[in-house]
């Protein structure tokens, strides 16, 4: 059985548990106290994953995966998740590329900031964060406003992996309100067969 190492609010844990869960193939979920305990820097967590964070998944043949996106491109592949076209695939990597560099490193900071209590000791790099989610959600609006889903008009991985902080990204005090095809393409992908909340495992 596959194990995956998880933390619930996480939006990187969450893109592989929705994919799972939408591909039907059941899982082990072994949860980690990343914040209080920093069970992801314990030697034997990082004898998984050495760069000490979730999600981190055991294959079958004990083989461990980490990067949330690559994860997602490993079950992918062969499904109707992943398109086959030589380009369409490229296309796919770069928006999983842009989610890993442009977005979540502003959107999903920011956003655990606020959540956990860590906005005082970030103050000074608040401005910084917030301009860049905003210039994320702005790439994604003009690419969204001519299309249904990221890549060749079909839900994808790349629609996943964008949409995990997206759809959190209020949390972060993140207006969506002047960006009204990220909404209606948020509001697309939960309606996807099998879509399940962030916190449900
Ligand atoms: N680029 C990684 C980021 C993973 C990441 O930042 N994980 C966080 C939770 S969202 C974590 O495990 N933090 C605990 C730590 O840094 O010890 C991915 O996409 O999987």
């Amino acid at each position: 059985m596959l194990t995956l190492y998880d933390f619930l609010p996480s939006g990187n844990g969450y893109k592989v548990r929705l994919l799972l869960t939408q591909l039907g193939i059941p899982y082990e979920l072994v949860l980690l106290d990343i914040f209080g305990k920093k069970e992801t820097r314990s030697p034997e967590f990082l004898a998984k994953n050495p760069n000490g964070r979730i999600p981190c998944v055991r294959l079958e043949d004990g083989t461990h995966l980490w990067e949330s996106n690559a994860i997602l491109f490993y079950f992918a592949d062969g499904t109707p998740f992943l398109p086959a076209g030589k380009l369409e695939r490229a296309q796919v990597l770069q928006w999983l590329f842009f989610e890993q560099y442009s977005h979540e490193p502003y959107i999903a900071v920011v956003r655990a900031w606020h959540e956990f209590g860590m906005l005082e000791q970030n103050r000074a790099l608040l401005a910084d964060k917030v301009k860049g989610g905003y210039a994320a959600l702005g790439v994604m609006e003009s690419h969204l406003a001519k299309r249904s889903f990221f890549v060749a008009e079909r839900y994808s991985i790349a629609d996943i992996a964008l949409y995990a902080y997206t759809h959190v990204a209020e949390e972060g005090k993140f207006d969506l309100a002047p960006y009204p095809a990220v909404r209606a393409w948020l509001e697309r992908v939960a309606k996807q067969p099998r879509h399940i909340p962030i916190t449900k495992a």
